[in-house]
């Protein structure tokens, strides 16, 4: 079975596949040319009859271990022919181009409707066939296969085929060239178209001008007798007898479920995302620093503009601009996104599939997703501004703490400035008390000394020999002594 990631990518692939394709054909219709699409039910002949169309040679071929033949390309894989095969799994997946010289005609071989590939496939191809006809008027050519006179399924396929291409208006069907695939031999195919129109009739009110035949090619003798180069001519002249038809874009089978595998995904992607947001902020707000915060405070106010429809956006830009902020909000919260790659394939078949937005209601799952969101995130952004005024509160009392200590701190500075200052005094003082006490102890010494010369010479009484302004011998020893121990008490 295959896993529903790979199925997207296969999705992914064809919308690369058919962008490719538009551009090429966009690139043909520059030139002057006209266009020509074959259409029609998967196993109809629509590439067996672009390979006639375009030239290509048949053969005959027999099936390995089978009994029956079956017709084939005579040089397959050729760069230009298209591929046909037996079997029920359709062949045609994407359109084939050949440009033809001699009608100037871009052919066009389209993948078959009511593919047994899967809706989505169909849907694909629907858009596709939408795209490609509203570009320029396209002559249509509807190939039908029947083994008997009678329209398929009692024209149901016919029908149906109307509703898919033209809405209702049977009239602009009128303008399609039918051509008749493998019909038996029992009518000639004058009587043949005779009563198919008759078929046709009782549907519709103008019936188709252009029809063609080509017979079941059974042997190399009808392969000669059937697609020769008369025949070729003769099915181009028809188609040229039509009208190309300028077709307005219209509503196609399964694009309920195209809308629904949109919304479904798209759904799952959010439910996942928003659960993921929800759990890491309740488990790692606070871990966050501020600027963190803010920045996530910046994504959720987008958020809610988004939700509130404030910002003006259609279904595809909201959701793509809803996602980046998820996802961003995702990256700073520190979750590993691994659904990235899921995500960016989503939004490219969004995008791609967006663009029919006329037809596929997208609109409706605008109010879908914003419910879900506005009941899970917008709670969230209120978790966050509360964790910012936290932090804000948080900063103002470490704001004030802070000050606080400043303010302790310039006190403390002070003291010590006054203290150095105190210090430097005292040293000052100090510094005076000893050049102080060196003078006392130079008079005392200086005493001494002077006693010492008295006794020898006790008959000359004087102290001029020691210098006049000598203080030393106003004062008395024991004074001088007295202040020196003062002194040195102090210094201490
Ligand atoms: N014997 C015979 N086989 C035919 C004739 N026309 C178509 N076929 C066969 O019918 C099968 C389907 O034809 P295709 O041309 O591949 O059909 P298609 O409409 O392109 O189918 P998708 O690509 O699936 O949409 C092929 O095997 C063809 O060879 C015919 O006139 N005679
Ligand atoms: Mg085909």
């Amino acid at each position: 079975m295959i896993q529903e990631n790979d199925q997207y990518q296969i999705y992914e692939k064809m919308i690369d596949r058919i962008s490719e394709l538009l551009i090429t054909f966009d690139k043909q219709l520059s030139q002057n040319l006209t266009v020509a699409m074959l259409v029609g039910y998967t196993a109809n002949g629509k590439s067996t009859l672009f390979n006639f169309l375009s030239g290509f040679e048949f053969q005959i071929k027999q099936e390995e271990n089978k009994k029956s033949k079956f017709l084939a390309l005579k040089y397959p894989n050729q760069k230009y022919a298209s591929d046909m095969a037996n079997g029920v799994k359709s062949v045609t997946k994407e359109p084939h181009y050949y440009y033809n010289k001699n009608n100037n005609c871009l052919l066009i071989d389209f993948p078959g409707f009511n593919d047994t590939e899967g809706a989505m496939s169909q849907s694909f191809i629907s858009i596709l066939f939408n795209r490609l006809v509203i570009k320029t008027p396209i002559r249509i050519i509807n190939v039908i296969k029947t083994t008997d006179g009678i329209l398929p399924n009692r024209a149901t396929e016919i029908q149906s085929f109307i509703a898919r291409c033209f809405g209702q208006k049977t009239s602009d069907f009128s303008s399609v060239t039918l051509v008749l695939n493998q019909y038996m031999d029992d009518l000639n195919d004058k009587d043949l178209i005779v009563d198919v129109k008759y078929q046709l009739s009782e549907f519709q009110e103008t019936a188709n001008e252009n029809i063609a035949v080509i017979r079941k090619i059974k042997d190399d003798r009808d392969l000669e007798m059937i697609f020769n180069q008369a025949n070729r001519k003769q099915i181009w002249k028809v188609i040229e007898k039509s009208n190309p038809i300028k077709f307005k874009p219209t509503q196609f089978q399964k694009q309920a479920e195209l809308a629904n595998l949109i919304h479904n995904k798209c759904n799952s992607i959010m439910q996942n995302l928003v659960s993921e947001i929800c759990w890491h902020i309740d488990n790692f707000l606070n871990n966050l620093n501020q600027q963190s915060i803010e920045a996530l405070y910046e994504k959720f106010y987008i958020i809610e503009l988004l939700i509130k429809k404030q910002l003006h956006l259609n279904a595809f830009s909201w959701h793509l601009e809803l996602l980046d902020q998820m996802q961003e909000i995702a990256a700073i919260l520190g979750w590993k996104n691994n659904q990235k790659i899921e995500i960016d394939i989503f939004l490219k078949i969004f995008k791609f599939v967006s663009q029919e937005e006329d037809i596929i209601q997208i609109k409706d799952f605008l109010k879908i997703n914003s419910q879900l969101l506005q009941n899970n995130l917008i709670i969230q952004k209120q978790t966050i501004m509360n964790r910012m005024l936290a932090i804000e509160k948080k900063q103002l009392q470490d704001q004030k703490e802070r000050q606080k200590i400043q303010n302790e701190n310039l006190l403390r500075q002070q003291q010590i400035d006054q203290s150095k200052k105190d210090l430097e005094s005292l040293n000052y003082r100090r510094t005076q008390l000893l050049n102080e006490q060196t003078q006392i102890k130079d008079c005392l010494f200086q005493d001494k000394y002077n006693k010492q010369c008295f006794n020898y010479s006790a008959s000359q009484p004087t102290n001029q020999a020691f210098g006049q302004n000598y203080p030393v011998t106003k004062l008395s020893t024991t004074s001088l002594q007295q202040q020196l121990d003062r002194q040195s008490c102090i210094l201490i």
